[in-house]
């Protein structure tokens, strides 16, 4: 079997061709052209391209792949306030000219979907709940779940959307919140290591600047998610799918969990700064993940072992 990944280069992009790659899989993986190369894992075969370019539709015709995960996308949510265009460029076009060389070649196609989608929608959210979405990010991947769903429809392609809650992982960018946590606590963990070994005599971290402490997620970690993403691609009838583990933290909740490890208190440390606020905040999302558990998906991570393995990779 033969697929091809874009995205390959974030966090889901690695798990998922790791995965792909221990299946027997040939794993291919478009790769933009960038003045700072980014690492490509070596079990993958990197082909060149950009999915903002309708010529994608070609590489895919050359590359022949059974199964596209399309991964890639403009993915902080913060960002795409301040660049709605590309914003909407790189999610939902770049969607659809891939979805051109699927249905061209006629192979099947995975869309890395979000819980997003829901934005202001009160949780529970399943597949049924409705889309309500609350940043340029939302709409654009909103647009790329009904192309998906018409491309679906309109040529009978094996098209699924997998609409992802969040997941997370020591592989996660640094630009969100978990990890941006993690990577303060590490600091401070190994801050307190010198202290104790009469290496430093005060521990006096600049503070650690967050948004709003009250949103609430649905945190589970990435490993499980892209075994879920390949099980969907295994169905008679192709479907959409919500990854999520049932259970929903605030930002608080994850500050406890991570200080509390160290045996710290957030309040010490964390700092409020109103710039890093939405414009349009999603309040809370907890996901329903009945719907992929029956086709056989469970969840080997707890929350507390993730913060922990992230917390000891950084
Ligand atoms: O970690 P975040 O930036 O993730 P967010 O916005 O929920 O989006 C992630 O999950 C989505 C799936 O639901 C994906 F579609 C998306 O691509 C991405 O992977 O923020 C989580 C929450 C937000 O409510 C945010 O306002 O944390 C809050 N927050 C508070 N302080 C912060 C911060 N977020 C970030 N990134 N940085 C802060 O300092």
């Amino acid at each position: 079997m033969k697929a091809l990944i874009t995205g390959v280069t974030g966090q889901d992009g690695y798990y998922l061709s790791q995965f792909l790659h221990q299946k027997g899989y040939d794993v291919y993986g478009l790769v933009r052209r960038t003045a700072q190369p980014a690492e490509i894992p070596e079990w993958v075969k990197p082909i060149s391209g950009d999915v903002t370019d309708p010529a994608v539709a070609n590489i895919v015709m050359d590359v022949r792949p059974d199964e596209i995960y399309h991964l890639a996308a403009m993915s902080f949510v913060w960002e795409s306030f301040k660049v709605p265009k590309a914003t909407f460029d790189i999610n939902a076009v770049g969607t659809l000219n891939m979805l051109e060389g699927a249905r061209r070649l006629g192979c099947k196609f995975y869309q890395a979907s979000t819980s997003e989608l829901y934005g202001a929608t009160p949780p529970p959210q399943n597949e049924y709940s409705k889309f309500h979405p609350r940043s340029p990010y939302g709409v654009a991947k909103l647009a790329a779940y009904w192309l998906t769903v018409n491309y679906r429809e309109a040529y009978d392609l094996y098209a699924c959307n997998g609409i992802l809650f969040n997941h997370e992982s020591p592989r996660r960018g640094k630009e969100f919140v978990t990890r941006k946590v993690c990577d303060y606590v590490a600091r401070l963990k190994e801050a307190k290591r010198l202290q104790m070994a009469g290496r430093i005599s005060a521990i006096n971290p600049p503070s650690l600047k967050l948004g709003n402490l009250d949103a609430v997620r649905d945190w589970g970690h990435a490993w499980d998610y892209v075994r879920g993403l390949w099980l969907m691609m295994r169905q008679d009838t192709p479907d959409d799918y919500g990854l999520a583990t049932g259970e929903g933290r605030t930002i608080r909740d994850l500050l406890e969990t991570a200080f509390g490890s160290i045996g710290e208190k957030w309040e010490d440390y964390v700092e409020t700064d109103i710039s890093l606020y939405r414009p349009t905040e999603v309040h809370s999302l907890i996901g329903d993940p009945r719907k992929i558990e029956r086709l056989g998906w469970t969840r080997e991570y707890t929350f507390e072992a993730m913060i922990e393995e992230m917390i000891d990779a950084a």
